[in-house]
């Protein structure tokens, strides 16, 4: 690049290039949009001064513009006029003005308010302004109609809280030399800053031969490009990672020494699962050369025991690391190859080649700090554990890196922050803080404070029996469909949609959800395109789009930090309003102003500077709340944001790499036993009926090879769909742009659900035979494609085959939503993090041809009636 300040490619026609980021996925790529002279936006491409993109985009980045001009866009509020509603049904939009739109929206939320505030369901999931999600605070109402962050991350967000405190961890490229992704996008297709992180990883192939081993069941695009796929059963990563310990464990390829002194490996546990305290609740360890227990911070300790059987004061008890050991006497690469299958020989040589590419005992000066070197690291995500025992799943996979001492350490698995500055609020540096008995403080809540208990459950999604867990929106359509049974002493009947389309992005049947939405009394959405959930509105506040809005972030930069600006690249094209001025207008009327600045200073830590705070009466505009952001982070305001575009630096190693130094680490996790017994203590004490079901296995302080429910379904239902994320699509919403749809429906993975040839030919099925697929809880038709890249055992459905029909003509259906395929339940919902199961076990019938409803979207379809 000859000068590498400026953008790579040029737009043809004469105009100006200003700084901005990316709003096409969750994450936050630095950009340059190009304006021609005539105020048309022509070019978006990635800003090449960021260290974190460094001039890259995704396929998405670009298509940002046919959504700026996307002729489905919400242009002023609208009201409906069809009282009818439902799937498909024409709303009937009226155009109408501001003031009457807002009016209508506060008069009918105060009276929610007024009669019960638990009747609003809110489902707001603007990741970029995450200080949004905080709104039904205001209002005392703590109810989420959605599954953003916990059909992705129900147990990870948490097990990353209590390992790293961090909300999300990813391999550290800069000195990774063998890369485990599990069912995780990483670096190639989906996850933290895609379009960054893909050029890392393969510079530091490039650079450094750094091995990728992929443990999927489907070839997606990491496994096609990795040294080596695994392809694993859908729904048994857990036993994998296990096998891996076992033999970590049973050949001694650990870290010892990281064990013992950094993590609470050698700290004793009684038979009740709880740590072994004094009088004083000091945990005992046991000195292996005195042969007796000493206090885990006595000085005389001469060698912590990790293994071994022990009296202590009359308990018998074991260290950490000794229950582990006997967990895994049952977890033998065969026994887990019966679960898996992936060879055994296969898990021995992974492990084995884990252990030696991590170096064990050797070390690293960083800016002057010598630092363990681990360049061996295990990543994974959403398919890996997106699964009923998520909580046990996520330690299971953060247990192959502890035993080799790859946490928060050159070349290992390293926690990445949502947004620092929402992060620093909980308090310390980094909001690393010490806890107990020498141990970190553990953050399993990284999107809200804990939810009181109550008893009528204040939460249809019953978020007060998470203690530990990521909002369970699905779980709904459980409550509601049973009232009594969960104490429910309210029916919702408002609900409150801004950037969010649970309709799409719940599990269940769309059925149920349906019946749900049509008792809403009132429902108003705050978008930009129409989608699923928002064509049930009464009422449409239309937003500003990215190219038209303020806004500072930095959501989950797995190897950088720093704020990004997004700043407008025209002016508004139709009649819309920013998200900040829409809830400003919104408290306003509500009475709710005050509480709604004091809200806006805390999540976003303006009070760690005064001069920074909101004044409680104000309405500040989309630019003021961006600009307090700038400041907070370095003392820059908006001018210097517009000419830089952005504060990205690379992570500071003091930050990044083992900011608790001289704590220990939670290889054993004791807090999910005390918030499992203080639950139980306040259920019992509130004679919660349904407490006698409630999954009290799932907490578990350290993972166990049991297998998910989903693996017990009836016979017949012999295989097993899941659902997939691709570089060109987020999630399903931007197959409606016309860039991204031309591109994703010309690749035959997006066009067909893929089945592995073998398994199809045993059925009698070909390619471009039209199928149903079952599972216990609801169905949805499709055509298959075969492929070799299948394990035999799944069914793989592309998000771009996930939408059903909406007002947005633009978005091609497939044969019905994925998540229909998935249950909605307590039994196969984690009761330790509210993680619901991701996988359906499904059964496929050859269907003579395409329903004609699928094939034209009609009506009959439409209606959700049509499959
Ligand atoms: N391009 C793109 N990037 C995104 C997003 C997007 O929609 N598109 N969304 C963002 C969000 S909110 C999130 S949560 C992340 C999600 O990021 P990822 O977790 O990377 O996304 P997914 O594709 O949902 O799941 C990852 C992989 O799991 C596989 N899989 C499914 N079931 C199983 C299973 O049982 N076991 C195993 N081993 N694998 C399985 C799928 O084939 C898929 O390749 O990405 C973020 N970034
Ligand atoms: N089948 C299946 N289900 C899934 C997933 C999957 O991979 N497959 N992924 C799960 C995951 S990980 C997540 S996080 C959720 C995501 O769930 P969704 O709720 O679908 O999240 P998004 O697609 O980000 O946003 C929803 C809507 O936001 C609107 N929108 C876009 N830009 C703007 C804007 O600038 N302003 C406003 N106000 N609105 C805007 C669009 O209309 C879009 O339909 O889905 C989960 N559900
Ligand atoms: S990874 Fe996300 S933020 Fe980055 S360019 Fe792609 S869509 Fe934009
Ligand atoms: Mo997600």
């Amino acid at each position: 690049m000859a000068n590498p300040t400026q953008p790579v490619q040029n737009s043809m026609k004469p105009g100006k290039w200003l700084n901005s980021s990316c709003k096409m996925c969750i994450h936050s790529c630095n950009t340059r949009i190009h304006i021609t002279d005539d105020g048309v936006v022509n070019k978006v491409e990635g800003n090449p001064t960021s260290p974190s993109n460094n001039g890259r985009l995704c396929p998405k980045g670009n298509a940002a513009i046919l959504r700026h001009y996307d002729p489905a866009r919400f242009r002023t509020p609208l009201r409906r006029t069809n009282p009818d509603k439902g799937p498909g049904v024409d709303p009937k939009w009226e155009a109408i003005g501001w003031d009457e739109a807002l009016d209508i929206v506060g008069r009918e939320l105060k009276r929610t308010m007024d009669e019960d505030r638990r009747k609003l369901l809110p489902a707001i999931n603007n990741f970029q302004k995450l200080f949004l999600w905080a709104w039904p605070a205001a209002l005392g109402n703590a109810n989420y109609f959605s599954s953003v962050g916990n059909f992705c991350g129900g147990g990870y967000h948490p097990m990353n809280g209590f390992v790293h405190s961090s909300f999300a961890a990813a391999n550290d490229v800069n000195y990774c030399n063998y890369w485990i992704n599990n069912g995780g996008g990483d670096g190639f297709s989906s996850h933290l800053h895609t379009a960054a992180q893909a050029n890392h990883v393969a510079k530091a192939r490039v650079e450094r031969n750094m091995r990728v081993v992929v443990v999927e069941p489907r070839l997606s695009i990491g496994a096609a490009k990795a040294n080596e796929w695994v392809p694993i059963r859908p729904a048994t990563d857990r036993q994998f990672a296990l096998g891996l310990c076992h033999v970590l464990v049973n050949e001694k390829l650990y870290d010892a020494k990281f064990l013992t002194k950094d993590t609470n490996a050698p700290y004793l546990v009684g038979a009740d699962g709880y740590f072994v305290r004094n009088a004083d609740g000091k945990i005992y360890v046991w000195d292996a050369v005195d042969a007796r227990a000493k206090l885990w911070d006595d000085p005389g300790v001469k060698e912590f025991a990790l293994e071994g059987s022990y009296d202590v004061d009359g308990k018998a008890c074991q260290p950490a690391f000794q229950k582990f050991k006997d967990i895994l006497r049952e977890c033998t690469p065969e026994q887990m190859e019966a679960v898996t299958t992936v060879p055994a020989a296969t898990t021995r040589r992974i492990a084995r080649e884990f252990a030696k590419a991590a170096q064990i005992g050797s070390f690293i000066e960083i800016e002057g700090r010598l630092l363990p070197l681990r360049p061996a690291a295990y990543n994974y995500y959403r398919g890996a554990q997106g699964h009923k025992y998520s909580a046990m799943a996520n330690q299971a996979f953060k247990l192959v890196n502890f035993l080799v001492g790859a946490i928060d350490t050159p070349g290992g698995h390293v926690g990445a922050t949502l947004d620092d500055q929402m992060q620093e609020i909980r308090g310390g540096v980094g909001q690393i803080v010490p806890g107990e008995n020498g141990m970190m403080k553990t953050a399993p809540h990284q999107l809200h404070p804990e939810v009181p208990f109550s008893y009528p459950p204040n939460e249809t999604h019953l978020m007060g029996y998470f203690p530990i867990g990521v909002d369970p929106g699905h779980l709904t359509q459980h409550t509601l469909a049973n009232p009594e049974k969960f104490g429910l002493d309210y029916q919702p009947d408002t609900m409150l949609l801004c950037h969010s389309n649970p309709l799409w992005n719940i599990s269940g049947s769309r059925e149920k959800w349906y019946e749900m939405m049509r008792a809403m009394r009132f429902i108003v959405a705050i978008d930009i395109l129409p989608n699923e959930s928002n064509e049930w509105a009464d009422i449409i506040l239309p937003a500003h789009d990215l190219m038209e809005s303020w806004n500072m972030t930095m959501i989950e930069p797995p190897h950088h930090e720093g704020m990004c600006l997004r700043q407008p690249a025209t002016p508004p094209l139709y009649d819309t309003k920013s998200e900040e001025e829409i809830f400003y207008e919104i408290s306003e009327r509500l009475g709710v102003l005050e509480t709604w600045n004091h809200i806006l200073n805390f999540v976003n830590g303006f009070h760690q500077k005064p001069e920074l705070l909101l004044e409680p009466g104000r309405k500040y505009t989309d630019r003021e709340i961006a600009e307090r952001k700038g400041l907070l982070w370095n003392g820059k305001d908006l001018d210097w944001y517009v000419e830089h575009g952005h504060a990205v630096t690379p992570r500071r190693p003091e930050k990044w790499y083992r900011p608790w130094d001289g704590m220990r680490l939670h290889f054993y996790i004791e807090d999910i036993l005390s918030a499992r017994d203080t639950l139980r203590a306040k259920m019992e004490a509130a004679d919660v009926p349904i407490r006698h079901e409630w999954e009290w296995g799932d907490y578990q302080p350290l993972p166990t090879p049991v297998l998910d429910p989903v693996h017990q379904e009836p016979s017949g239902f012999d295989l097993y769909a899941i659902t997939f994320k691709d570089i060109q699509i987020n999630f399903g919403e931007s197959i409606g742009n016309p860039w991204i749809n031309d591109i994703v429906f010309k690749d035959p993975v997006h066009t067909a659900v893929l089945l592995n040839a073998a398994t199809a030919r045993g059925k009698g099925l070909d390619d471009g035979d039209v199928v149903r697929i079952e599972s216990p809880y609801g169905s949805i038709v499709a055509r298959v494609a075969l492929s070799e890249g299948v394990h035999p055992d799944a069914v793989c459905v592309s998000n771009a085959l996930s939408r059903v029909a909406t007002q947005n003509t633009g978005v091609r259906h497939g044969g019905g939503n994925f998540n229909e395929l998935l249950p909605a339940n307590l039994k196969h919902t984690d009761a330790c993090s509210g993680q619901p199961e991701t996988v359906a076990k499904v059964r496929l019938t050859k269907l003579a041809a395409m329903p004609r409803e699928v094939a034209a979207g009609n009506s009959a379809f439409r209606q959700g009636r049509g499959h």
